[in-house]
């Protein structure tokens, strides 16, 4: 039912397409299953904030229409009105109550990790990179923070690579050597920070595949901005094509350096 009311509102306030941005309020198509309750989580709270703004501007047109002075004569000057205080006083608690318990509860959903997450990646974040390790396969992938000096496509290629398979739970594991930085894939309508001494955790599943941009998102020194990676969502099978081309590049590395 509520999103189902969501849908019809949002509908009827833009107009147009449940799938462009003015829809979502400014967010980001969001690439993950978490992504899409946090995007759900927003319109709701969106349309909750409308409706109470619909009641209020009401109320006020009301009062300014209806009980306006006329002539010389003032309107009758009342005060304290006990019950009408009680209720605007439980009233906004009753708001609280209902965007605290959405939120708390979409919130547990988005920060659940899966017993056995099917892939999973350790994260360093450092100044100014990210380094993804994959454990389970042996796997590396590092690279340069982003060049202004290069094309969009150089740096693309050059900046570090995590590769994710799609409708698989990926479970991150963040680190940090140095300072806090935040790791932030918009498309995941989601940041997590990377604190030194405190490792961070969460999963996702991927729901569509293609090619974004992570972010650090906590300022951690000069070249935080060029604090990049590539993100690339992936088909299982693609992944595991990716994981042994991997292994074979690393241990021809490592066999040439012996
Ligand atoms: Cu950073």
């Amino acid at each position: 039912m509520r999103v189902g009311a969501l849908a019809v509102l949002l509908l009827a306030l833009a107009g147009c397409s449940p799938n462009d941005t003015f829809t979502r309020m400014g967010f980001p198509n969001p690439v993950t299953t978490q992504g899409a309750i946090t995007l759900s989580l927003w319109q709701g709270s969106w349309i909750a904030g409308l409706l109470v703004g619909a009641v209020v501007w009401g109320m006020i047109i009301w009062a300014v229409i209806f009980h306006r002075k006329r002539g010389d004569k003032l309107p009758p000057q009342v005060r304290y009105n006990m019950p009408i205080e009680i209720l605007y006083t439980v009233i906004p608690f009753v708001l609280i109550a209902v965007l605290f318990y959405y939120t708390a509860k979409d919130e547990n959903t988005i920060d659940a990790i899966p017993a056995h997450p099917q892939v999973t990646v350790n994260v360093t974040g450092f100044q100014w990179s990210w380094a993804f390790n994959y454990p389970g396969y042996g796997v590396n992938t590092d690279g340069a923070m982003w060049n202004p000096r290069l094309t969009d496509a150089q740096n693309q290629a050059a900046m570090p690579l995590l590769e994710i398979p799609v409708g698989e739970s990926v479970e991150f594991n963040l680190t940090s050597p140095d300072v806090i930085h935040a790791f932030w894939v918009p498309e995941f309508l989601f940041k997590r920070d990377v604190i030194p001494g405190h490792p961070n955790h969460f999963s996702i599943t991927a729901t569509k595949t293609g090619t974004f941009t992570g972010h650090c998102s906590e300022l951690c020194g000069l070249y935080h901005s060029r604090m990049l990676f590539t993100l690339k969502i992936v088909t299982p099978a693609q992944f595991q094509t990716w994981i042994s081309q991997q292994k074979a590049i690393q241990q021809t590395a490592s066999g040439s350096t012996q």
